[in-house]
């Protein structure tokens, strides 16, 4: 898959009266290179029209497009991927219905991490690190000792999430991570562009002090 830093979930009770489209379009000027449509609530008919109205905005700006959970809905609208969690779909029988677009698999401890690496996952999400009220079903955070762990014993790309703020994303970037992933701190942010080019920066020098301590 292609190389990304930055990557941006949808989380429509953050921003009450601003319309999705237009927040995830600001987070896309601001520089992140990937972006979940991630919506337990509304109909599948109303999931459909999301995901086809952000398959086209990201496409114009050129961002990676995930569908979490719904394998059929990534399909319909050419995603270039889908997200799936512990508890949904084998990751076999994922990979038999979405070929090779990608698939990108919660992990909350490293023996799932291994498995979604073993099972041929494109990616892998690590956390919570941090305490979240995002997802409501979530374990306890796994705090940067879960980062580190994956970053030393799994070598195919993961990306840090779960509580994860400008405030406190410093440790997780010396834990090792290179990518983050951020709902709350972006999608509910004032100003939501200012949000991820600052998140940028902080990524600018991630992964040296890890590779310099071995
Ligand atoms: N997945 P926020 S934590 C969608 O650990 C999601 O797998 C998680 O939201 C996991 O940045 C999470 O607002 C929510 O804490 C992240």
């Amino acid at each position: 898959m292609k190389e990304f830093r930055l990557y941006a979930i949808t989380g429509e009770q953050f921003h009450p009266g601003r319309e999705m489209l237009e927040v995830m379009e600001e987070a896309m000027k601001g520089g992140v290179d990937i972006v979940q449509l991630r919506d337990k609530d509304s109909s599948p008919e109303v999931v459909l029209s999301k995901a086809k109205a952000l398959r086209e905005l990201t496409r114009k700006y050129g961002v990676t497009f995930i569908v979490n959970d719904y394998i059929d809905i990534a399909l319909e609208v050419d995603a270039d991927g889908v997200h799936l969690g512990q508890d949904d779909v084998s990751l076999v029988e994922a990979r038999r219905r979405v070929g090779n677009k990608i698939i990108g698999i919660s992990t909350h401890a490293i023996e799932e991490a291994l498995l979604a690496e073993e099972q041929g996952a494109d990616y892998i999400g690590v956390g919570p690190v941090f305490a979240t009220k995002t997802k409501v079903d979530v374990v306890d955070p796994v705090t940067v000792d879960y980062v580190k762990q994956v970053t030393e014993r799994v070598n195919i790309p993961y990306v840090a999430i779960g509580g994860i703020k400008l405030s406190n994303v410093d440790e997780v970037i010396a834990a090792g991570a290179t990518r983050i992933c951020a709902v709350s701190e972006i999608v509910g942010s004032s100003d939501v562009a200012g949000t991820c080019q600052a998140f940028l920066r902080k990524l600018e020098g991630a992964g040296q002090s890890h590779a310099a301590d071995h």
